[in-house]
């Protein structure tokens, strides 16, 4: 597929499957899946037609693995990124002793006097390394980077999961928890 066609139906798709399913006159069931034919349909109905291999291909290529297919490829949904109350059914994690957030540096003081908060997604996204994290936070402006003490709210009882494509996510970081440069 043409690649600005591919990056095209990718952005759809993130925002049919994580924030707008009406969009495409879509629903997702509780956990997020949406019906595989139906997606197709609602496509090619848009202009943006494409074969069932055509998005498999687009799934396994996406340079993040933002989406995945169910078992018996019926279905399809977002590995994470949802505004809309979903429950991905993931499981709570161990994290890294340490964890990385990249932001703008304009937000910085809300999130040292409030912490780290989900906005408008189910989560905050954290990244295991920091060079992701840079380009997450690069995404909204000149970035700066914390580092989370993961391990420490761990131990302090706060939940952490990992979606399917590898990104931590929690609900809150308070300010004592994270330090930067
Ligand atoms: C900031 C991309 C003010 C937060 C990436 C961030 C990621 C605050 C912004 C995924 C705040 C929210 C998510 C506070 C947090 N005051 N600002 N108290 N607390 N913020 O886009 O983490 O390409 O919702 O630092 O790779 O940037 O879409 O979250 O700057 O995994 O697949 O509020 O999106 O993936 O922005 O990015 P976002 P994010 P995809």
């Amino acid at each position: 597929m043409e690649k600005h066609k591919c990056t095209r139906i990718s952005k759809l798709l993130s925002l049919a499957l994580r924030h707008k399913p009406e969009q495409l006159g879509l629903e997702l069931d509780r956990a997020g899946w949406a019906d595989v034919g139906l997606l197709l349909q609602r496509l090619a109905a848009v202009g943006l037609p494409l074969s069932r291999e055509e998005l498999e291909s687009l799934v396994r290529e996406n340079n993040k693995q933002r989406f995945r297919f169910s078992g018996d490829g019926q279905r399809i949904r977002a590995n994470q990124g949802h505004s809309i109350p979903v429950d991905l059914q993931l499981e709570q994690l161990e994290p890294p002793s340490v964890l990385f957030h990249g932001t703008a540096l304009r937000n910085l003081g809300p999130i040292q006097e409030k912490g780290l908060c989900r906005q408008q997604r189910q989560h905050v996204h954290l990244s295991a390394d920091e060079a992701t994290a840079l380009q997450v936070g690069s995404r909204h402006g000149q970035p700066i980077v914390l580092r989370v003490a993961a391990g420490e709210m761990h131990r302090q009882g706060f939940a952490f999961f990992k979606s399917d494509n590898g990104v931590w996510l929690t609900g809150h970081v308070p300010p004592a928890f994270f330090s930067f440069d």
